[in-house]
């Protein structure tokens, strides 16, 4: 929250090397009546563990950084367990400018995590306390203007856990840093303004809106810091998109001397037969409103997005805009980018809402927190339909600091983001019940819970007030009883429900009977899913998906199912897919570990086939693309006697049929079915160029083409025609993946003669937990190449490959998934209860390669410890006709392998 510090009237100029900025959170368009210079450069920064100050800090300690900067980027992914969580110093020396004289000059934050402290000249001048809303302070009365003179600004920021600011606990990283744009703002001494709520000053909204006419009405404040007495006149002006004023509106006042809020409304004329704002065509008015003085003078100037719509809930019949039925189909959004963290360049951030339209998506779920002013314009000028959310997560402090600090996030949110025709939504809790607290004593949870209804309806009173266009939602977490118990299902206008039967527990098909129940439970609530998804890492990949497995087919089967379900559904108003994009959440062990990989995209934003089904879905254009995914490079096994590998493969296209061509000979044709047709493709060695012509109908017209090339690695049987390269199997698997290389491993066999594979032994299962999926949840360390070490042939005896005469390079894998550090089974499940920690076993075996030992008494967990990435390299040369036997001869326990690769030489 800001504390601003007493204004006083002082005349200060600033001189600074500094570029103009043209997007900011306070002034959706800048105009020549006021300025803002972006600092970008020239900072310095430091941590400051002890924190000792600035001062304390020795200058070979600092170093040059831009903003956004964060300083999490690296640490988030590396092995240990845990991201720093502390103080950091941010220094910038600003010089002070005459031709500012008379200004007034603000320091404007669009977000900095956690809480911050901003120093003027060694004197603290203001704070903020919350990572996702902006914030203003008023450096006018501090800054040394003389000429000689330089201004040092430090701003401390700090990250760590604070037990009165949400979010307490979430899925995702709390990276710490001044991660958004840093500005001034030199404005006239008289100026639009909120410095408490770090808004423009000005409220626009549509108080009457149809086809027929719509009026804008202006609510704002004007601060007076001139001194002197001032009549002026405040014009807004409606422009439409060729630039014509389509309405005009006038208010005289006469501000005091001192004045620090003088608030105005104005209703502008009707505009007649307006442009709707629609997903389609969202059409944008300009409203500019102007301060002018006595002699016609512009002192100050503000433009705002103007959008003619209406919309509503209905709890049967789902969301209307502007009277017609829309299905609202998105997803939910965090702002975080590979190599980057939270520090993401406006035009990457924007470059998702293109992605999201382009996917024919039409709503944004903003979530768990308020995200870069640049989200909320591109939804505006794109047509996409929002809701925004403050960072209430998983819990609550029952604290007085926490109530206010959470309910002041809640009036910061809707004062800067008030303007947005994209907005429909705010939101205030997520899945709050999840982590409830005082769990072995009923009482005291009840108390608790008692807080969390009272903290929501004060939320909820509050946004109401703030607020009667847009509607209000809480999302919960599949408890539909304890929710219902505790009152929060009855707070809101509208309920939403993050559900994930097919992932962390249960069926697929349980999602559609858990819709109607609740349905039927709340029938006059109104439903949205604001959740739903199945992590894909876009490395993994299955031919007989499982639950949990992590592959990219699973997750398409399970956004097939409950896209399915939800389409069927009017009464679900709308859904957001958890998430447009992979994000980091520093202390999730899972195959990529991270990383929650229920992405639509990658986290650098590359499509998934998932990504594809959705355009096969929601696009209106005809549709047709072939899955490849990340999965162009494919390994498989050759047929006996065949130079081909049989494998499917999946075309997505909202066309009734398909046909494919490999290398020009023609597979056949295929009906669609929920936006699929899958082909057993005979891929050969090397390049598999496919080509998918879609086709509407009996017509036979052509509507749409793709075009793509496939790679293919085959793993031959010993009598195929196909010449030998190599061999890369993760053992104890059933899935095929892609390691840090570009090498496709392929799924573990039981031997057969003439091939290869393992004999005796089990595959490794975790026991105890809901995920019954192959191998282990563990950070693998030592390797990027986590789910070929995350499995594990447990128990065997040999591992035979039937190969020809020659010599090759063998490595074996080796990973002990048993103990380790304490754990749970995932550390954010919503399925099931936390895991103990896994017993650790005693292993200590043999490895013998065609009768020579190679390795003795191998002891993995005394040697090297849990989970740590092992490779052991050997030659063998084979001279007859018995292959390689790799012997695994255990001593104490079962040995254990988890995986393979064998080169030719
Ligand atoms: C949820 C949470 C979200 C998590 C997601 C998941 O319900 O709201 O923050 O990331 O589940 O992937 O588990």
């Amino acid at each position: 929250m800001l504390m601003t510090t007493k204004c006083f009237l002082l005349k200060i100029y600033l001189l600074i090397g500094l570029s103009i900025l043209s997007n900011s959170a306070f002034a959706q368009i800048i105009t020549a009546a006021r300025k803002q210079f972006v600092l970008k450069n020239d900072w310095q920064f430091a941590k400051d563990e002890a924190d000792k100050g600035a001062e304390a800090i020795p200058s070979n300690l600092w170093k040059a950084v831009d903003i956004p900067h964060t300083w999490n980027a690296t640490d988030v992914m590396d092995d240990e367990a845990g991201y720093y969580r502390g103080i950091g110093l941010y220094k910038k020396t600003i010089l002070a400018n005459p031709s500012w004289k008379d200004k007034q000059v603000w320091l404007c934050f669009d977000g900095v995590n956690q809480e911050a402290e901003i120093y003027l000249n060694s004197e603290k001048i203001g704070k903020h306390i919350g990572g996702y809303t902006g914030f203003k302070i008023n450096l006018s009365p501090y800054l040394r203007y003389a000429k000689d003179q330089t201004n040092t600004l430090v701003i401390k920021v700090n990250n760590r856990h604070n037990k009165d600011v949400p979010p307490l606990s979430a899925d995702f990283t709390f990276y710490g840093g001044i991660y958004r744009d840093v500005y001034l703002q030199i404005l006239a001494p008289l100026h639009f303004d909120d410095a408490i709520f770090g808004s423009t000053g000005l409220l626009v909204s549509t108080p009457t809106v149809s086809h027929v006419k719509s009026t804008v009405h202006i609510k704002g404040t004007i601060a007076n810091r001139s001194g002197m007495l001032k009549p002026i006149n405040v014009i807004t002006k409606i422009f439409d998109e060729e630039g014509t004023v389509v309405s005009k509106v006038s208010t005289a006042l006469r501000l005091s001397a001192q004045e620090d809020s003088c608030a105005f409304e104005q209703l502008s004329s009707p505009i007649v037969k307006p442009n709707l704002w629609t997903p389609e065509r969202p059409y944008r008015y300009k409203a500019i409103t102007t301060i002018v003085d006595q002699d016609g003078h512009t002192i100050d100037q503000l433009v705002n997005t103007v959008g003619f719509r209406w919309f509503s809930f209905d709890p049967d019949r789902g969301f209307y805009l502007n009277g017609k039925p829309y299905k609202l189909i998105g997803a939910s959004r965090h702002q975080d980018y590979k190599g980057l963290g939270n520090a993401v360049p406006d035009v990457l951030q924007v470059h998702d809402l293109q992605l999201l339209k382009d996917m024919g998506g039409n709503f944004l779920r903003i979530a768990h927190y308020p995200q870069s002013p640049a989200i909320l314009r591109a939804c505006d000028s794109l047509g996409i339909l929002a809701s925004v959310e403050i960072p209430i997560v998983n819990e609550i402090t029952t604290s007085k600091a926490f109530f206010s600090n959470s309910l002041f996030m809640q009036q910061e949110m809707i004062r800067q983001n008030f303007n947005h025709p994209s907005v429909i939504i705010w939101g205030y809790m997520n899945e709050v019940l999840l982590r409830p607290h005082f769990i072995k004593d009923k009482q005291q949870q009840e108390t608790y819970f008692k807080e969390i209804k009272k903290l929501a309806q004060a939320l909820e009173d509050l946004t109401r007030k703030e607020d009667t266009s847009r509607y209000t939602m809480i999302a919960n977490h599949g408890n539909f009883d304890l929710y219902h118990r505790v009152g929060l299902t009855a707070i809101p206008m509208l309920v939403g429900w993050n559900l994930y039967p097919g992932w962390y527990g249960g069926a697929i098909s349980a999602f559609g009977t858990q819709l109607d129940n609740i349905h039927k439970k709340l029938p006059n609530k109104p439903l949205m899913v604001t959740e739903y998804g199945a992590d894909a890492d876009e490395r993994v990949h299955s031919f007989s998906p499982e639950r949990f497995d992590k592959s990219v087919e699973y997750a398409l089967m399970y956004h097939q199912g409950y896209i399915h379900d939800f389409m069927r559904r009017p009464f679900v108003a709308g859904v957001a897919a958890w998430n447009l994009a992979d994000f980091n959440s520093e202390s999730r062990e899972e195959s990529m570990p991270h990383i929650n990989t229920k992405g639509l995209l990658t986290w650098d934003r590359k499509p998934k086939n998932t990504y594809f089904l959705y355009q096969a879905y929601f696009r209106k254009d005809p549709y047709v693309k072939i899955g490849t995914g990340m999965w162009a490079g494919r390994a498989g096994v050759a047929l006996k006697d065949k130079p081909y590998s049989m494998q499917p493969l999946m075309v997505f296209s909202n066309a009734d049929t398909v046909e494919l061509f490999l290398n020009g000979t023609n597979l056949g044709k295929m009906g669609v079915q929920q936006r699929c047709a899958t082909w057993a493709v005979p891929f050969v060695n090397g390049a598999n160029r496919l080509q998918a012509v879609a086709y509407l109908g009996n017509e036979k017209r052509v509507i749409d083409e793709d075009m793509i090339n496939f790679t293919l690695v085959p793993h031959p049987l010993r009598q195929s025609d196909v010449a030998f390269t190599g061999l890369n199997i993760s053992v104890g698997d059933n899935r095929y993946l892609r390691d840090a290389v570009g090498t496709t491993w392929i799924p573990d066999q039981a031997y057969i003669a003439g091939s290869w594979g393992a004999v005796g032994g089990t595959d490794f299962r975790l026991k105890n937990s809901s995920q019954k999926n192959l191998g282990a949840d563990k950070n693998i360390r030592g390797t990027d190449d986590d789910p070929i070490f995350q499995t594990q042939r447990v128990g065997l005896t040999a591992y035979q490959l039937d190969v020809a005469p020659g010599t090759y390079e063998l490595t074996l894998c080796f990973a002990e998934l048993l103990g380790g550090a304490d754990e749970e089974d995932l550390p954010y499940n919503l399925g099931s209860k936390q895991q103990k920690k896994t017993q650790v076993k005693v292993r200590i075996f043999d490895v013998v390669v065609n009768g020579c030992l190679f390795l003795e008494n191998f002891n993995i967990t005394k040697q090297y410890g849990a989970a740590v990435a092992i490779k052991k390299k050997t030659t063998v040369t084979v001279t007859d006709q018995h292959g390689i036997r790799i012997a695994f001869k255990a001593k104490v326990g079962e040995a254990v392998l988890n995986g393979l690769q064998l080169r030719m030489l």
